[in-house]
């Protein structure tokens, strides 16, 4: 397979200096070589370009978005680029920076594919707008904005329209939700496996569901949104917004592999890791070893 790897070096999102340096510690890693391993060629597209915004203008378009203005630019360079690579029949491997990039990387595939899907991995929903967000945090916003909520500059990136239908999320490792995110789960009867949910169940059985619904609905593409805090804080010391309660390294290995098996999966965000509150490159080492294992299976 051809991998166009994208990097976004950019923390406006989570409005938290760190993320923007992940590209670059993962290629000094050498990912390039890693993903290679799979008999995968890798175009490294090196990283997209990031305005330069001061601190003390953040608020300047939106008082509860912050950094709006940038970040709807470079989701709508992105959605552009992840576009043009599936139009290439290349895999884009979207390398953040925070997880406000979601909404361009999905924007991008809802454009080359009529029927998608999203399977968003996260300790969070990301479905805030900029009613319910206490943050203004627009990273816990991207997944609302991609179902066409929220405020129009961010709903509208890329092009008018919604890029994906509720009933094809799948939100998967949810434990940490805002109150109006609760909400809209409930309002839009939203697919959210919770931790808890998944173990029960078994990450097998999860995964045939969701592939058996996508099936019923002729989904041709499946966009994986992997936030690194998906996993339990223990093991991830380098992300912004940690939260405990959730699965070990192992479980999420399988879950992967499961997920990665469909062989639907189409394009792939890597986001959240915070490089700077990383200890001894536990996280970054542990993105390597999760992508390597991913791209064996894809
Ligand atoms: B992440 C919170 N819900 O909106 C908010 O890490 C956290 O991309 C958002 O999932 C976390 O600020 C965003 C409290
Ligand atoms: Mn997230
Ligand atoms: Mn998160
Ligand atoms: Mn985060």
């Amino acid at each position: 397979m051809d991998i166009n790897l994208i990097g976004i070096p950019i923390f406006y999102g989570a409005d938290k200096r760190g993320p923007e340096y992940a590209p670059s510690k993962l290629r000094d890693k050498d990912i390039v070589s890693v993903l290679s391993k799979h008999n995968h060629r890798v175009y490294d597209f090196g990283n997209l370009h990031v305005p330069e915004i001061k601190e003390y203008n953040k608020f300047y378009s939106h008082h509860n978005l912050k950094y709006l203005k940038a970040i709807v630019e470079v989701n709508t360079n992105l959605a552009h680029v992840v576009y043009s690579s599936l139009k290439a029949n290349s895999f884009p491997l979207v390398i953040g920076g925070d997880h406000s990039i979601g909404l361009g990387s999905i924007s991008g595939v809802s454009k080359a594919y009529k029927n998608i899907a999203v399977i968003w991995m996260d300790a969070h929903g990301d479905i805030n707008t900029q009613d319910t967000s206490e943050s203004g945090n627009i990273h816990g916003m991207s997944l609302a904005n991609a179902m066409g909520l929220g405020y129009e500059d961010l709903t509208n990136v890329y092009c008018e329209r919604k890029k994906i239908a509720p009933e094809n999320v799948f939100i998967l490792g949810a434990r940490d939700l805002d109150d109006g995110e609760k909400i809209l789960i409930q309002e839009k009867n939203l697919n959210v496996y919770t931790i808890e949910k998944i173990r029960d169940k078994g990450i097998e059985k999860v995964v045939n569901e969701i592939t058996q619904k996508l099936k019923n609905r002729n989904i041709e593409a499946i966009h994986l949104s992997f936030d690194v805090d998906f996993i339990d804080a223990k093991y991830v010391p380098g992300t912004g917004t940690p939260v405990g309660q959730g699965m070990n390294v192992e479980e999420t290995k399988k879950l992967l592999k499961s997920l990665a098996e469909t062989k639907l999966i189409k394009s792939m965000d890597f986001v959240e890791l915070n490089t700077l509150l990383d200890k001894e490159d536990i996280t970054a080492d542990l993105a390597i070893d999760l992508l390597d294992w991913t791209f064996k299976y894809i």
